[in-house]
């Protein structure tokens, strides 16, 4: 299998980190994903129409994006167990969907600083996306936690790497420090941080 990648992208994280996890990396050989809106990838876009990282081409089927299509497809292949069954599965669907919804909204605050000179840049646009992002941390202090304490899962992993991506882009991104005001989840963050499956895709 191939992917497309590129090492700051959180989203490829999330993939990386599932193949640590299942001891697989070797599975897959990188190919240099680097695109944007502005400038696409052609090779990306041959495989993801959408043009976005990360995507999974593989030998047996077509090509696998977006990175939670691509989480889900290795840990059926390799039975990680990320994904739970019963109903535990709904939790940690939505709690992947939580952090990636904080990542999608701190990606478009760093594609504003990038993509736009400052004088056409929105303040309000910007406020906006780092309000979606304080709001979802501060779910994840008052509701997550125990959770996130627990067993590991695909919504835990994904949160991980939302945090990560914080620390990474705060320069750019403006959004300030997450642990502030927030006890809980900056001690449960400083250990996950520490998981090998973490430090090995620390961007
Ligand atoms: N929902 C997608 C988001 C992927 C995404 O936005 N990736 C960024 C890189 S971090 C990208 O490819 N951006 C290029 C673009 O938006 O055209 C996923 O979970 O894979």
């Amino acid at each position: 299998m191939q992917l497309f990648h590129a090492g700051p992208s959180p989203y490829v994280r999330k993939v990386m980190a599932v193949l640590e996890i299942a001891g697989k990396t070797g599975d897959v050989a990188l190919i240099d994903g680097a695109t944007a809106p502005s400038a696409p990838n052609p090779a990306v876009v041959a495989a993801n129409p959408i043009g976005k990282i990360p995507c999974l081409v593989r030998e047996d089927g077509p090509a696998l994006y977006d990175s939670r299509v691509i989480t889900r497809y290795l840990d059926a292949k390799y039975g990680t167990g990320l994904y739970p069954s019963g109903d535990a599965i709904w939790t940690t669907l939505t709690l992947e969907a939580h952090a990636d919804g904080m990542l999608d909204a701190a990606l478009l605050c760093v594609y504003e600083v990038r993509m736009r000179e400052e004088a056409r840049r929105s303040a309000e646009w910007v406020s906006g996306q780092r309000a979606k992002i304080g709001r979802g941390l501060d779910a994840l202090e008052a509701r997550w936690l125990a959770h996130l304490a627990g067993p590991l899962d695909m919504g835990t992993v994904a949160v991980g790497c939302a945090l990560g991506y914080l620390d990474f882009r705060l320069e750019m991104g403006g959004w300030g420090d997450w642990r502030d005001g927030r006890p809980g989840l900056a001690a449960w963050g400083a250990k996950f941080a520490e998981q090998p499956w973490m430090r090995a895709t620390n961007p």
